[in-house]
């Protein structure tokens, strides 16, 4: 095992000896690797060992904060939701939630859920309502959390108008000298502008109100069990904070309806499957009673701000040379973007479909 992996480990309360330490996971911010620990009988236990990525989290410590209080409310609910599991912190052997290196590198460790399946792309309708559910009952249980407010961990982070104007500076700067070959999606996205502050401005009205959120819904942050296909958990708490009921279902509309991976280069094999939106949609209503009328009118605009805001997110940083999102070869931001950008347009193409969907579907979940 890597002897700097090791010396991390031996800061936690962890059982038994560390054995493997294997990266782990397709998420596109932290270093998650997946650890096995030997007791000298020989049980063996397991644990998700992450690197907070603190380029992006620039201040860790109240990320760990917000997640220590979430899970202490989300445990002590779990009894009453029969088959939901929580993730559990292990501490440090000081009893503290997180590690900060000499070399200024913070680390946490979480218990492993065992028996589950995660998955990057899905074509299965009732996968997608499961981890609708999935969320909506996450945004249900985190309702009554305890004042004080959670720190926000990326400050602006569904900010769509903040998300328009750092790419249009972005564009100016050109430092890589990138923009002229990111032309015709940088053109989609100025087309468009006029649609940037519509939820926001909704919320500023008081129209929309501000929830507790997870914001980071993509599908594989829900595991599943494989047996009962039930969404059994929700992980990668990191930007848990306040935010828009309606940027969770977005999000998850985003990675589910997309008949394509999110790097695939071929944009012609993006198609927006209405099949999936309307199980996500169904998934979520029939779970999210706490939503008010203007936030059920806004689900189909939500889904396809998501993808454009994204898409946004991933031309940007192509411009700015790759610093935010991992990637894994030259112009995967670009590919990225594409496909954020091609699932929007075809949402589009399907909006009054979209929204006669969500009609249909809060009618039948006694919205
Ligand atoms: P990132 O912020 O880089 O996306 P995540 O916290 O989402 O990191 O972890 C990456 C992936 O690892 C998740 O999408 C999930 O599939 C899996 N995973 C993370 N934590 C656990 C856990 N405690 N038990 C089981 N699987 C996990
Ligand atoms: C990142 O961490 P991960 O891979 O679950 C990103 C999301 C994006 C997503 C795009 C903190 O999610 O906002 O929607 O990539 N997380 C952060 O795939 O920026
Ligand atoms: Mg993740």
């Amino acid at each position: 095992m890597d002897s700097k992996i090791a010396e991390i480990l031996d800061n936690f309360a962890v059982k038994g000896t560390p054995l493997d330490a294997k990266p782990f996971g397709s998420g596109h911010i932290n270093d998650t690797y997946l650890v096995t620990t030997e007791e000298p009988d020989g049980t063996r236990h397991q644990y998700t060992l992450q690197r907070i990525n603190h380029a992006v989290f620039r201040k860790p410590q109240q990320v760990m904060d917000n997640i220590e209080r979430t899970l202490a409310h989300l445990n002590a609910k779990a009894p009453q939701f029969p088959g939901v599991r929580t993730l559990s912190l292990v501490l440090t052997r000081e009893k503290r939630n997180c590690v900060r290196t000499f070399s200024g590198k913070w680390w946490r460790l979480y218990d492993y859920i065992d028996g589950v399946e995660s998955y990057d792309n899905v074509r299965d309708p009732d996968v997608a309502f499961e981890a609708a559910r999935g969320f909506a009952q996450f945004q249900n249980m985190m309702a009554d959390l305890p004042l004080p407010r959670l720190h926000e961990t990326i400050p602006y982070f569904h900010h769509t108008p903040m998300r328009y104007a750092t790419l249009e500076e972005a564009a100016y700067q050109d430092i890589r000298g990138r923009a002229e070959e990111v032309a015709d999606e940088i053109e989609f996205v100025r087309k468009r502008r006029h649609l940037v502050a519509h939820l926001l401005n909704r919320y500023l009205r008081g129209q929309i109100p501000e929830r507790i959120t997870h914001n980071d819904t993509k599908i594989n942050n829900a595991l599943f069990d494989p047996n009962t296909k039930r969404c059994v958990a929700v992980v990668d708490l990191d930007t848990v904070m306040p935010g828009l009921a309606l940027y969770d279902f977005g999000d998850l509309c985003r990675s589910t309806c997309n008949t394509a991976d999110e790097s695939e280069p071929d944009t012609d094999s993006v198609q927006f499957d209405l099949r999936m939106f309307e199980a996500v949609t169904a998934g979520y209503l029939d779970t999210a009673r706490f939503l008010v009328p203007a936030e059920i009118q806004e689900l189909a605009f939500s889904a396809w701000l998501l993808p454009f805001m994204v898409g946004i997110r991933f031309l940007t940083d192509y411009l700015q040379g790759d610093v935010y999102f991992k990637t894994h070869y030259p112009k995967q931001n670009v590919d990225r973007c594409r496909t954020q950008f091609r699932l929007a347009l075809r949402m589009e193409e399907a909006r009054e479909e979209m929204q006669a969907i969500v009609q249909r579907a809060a009618k039948k979940a006694g919205h």
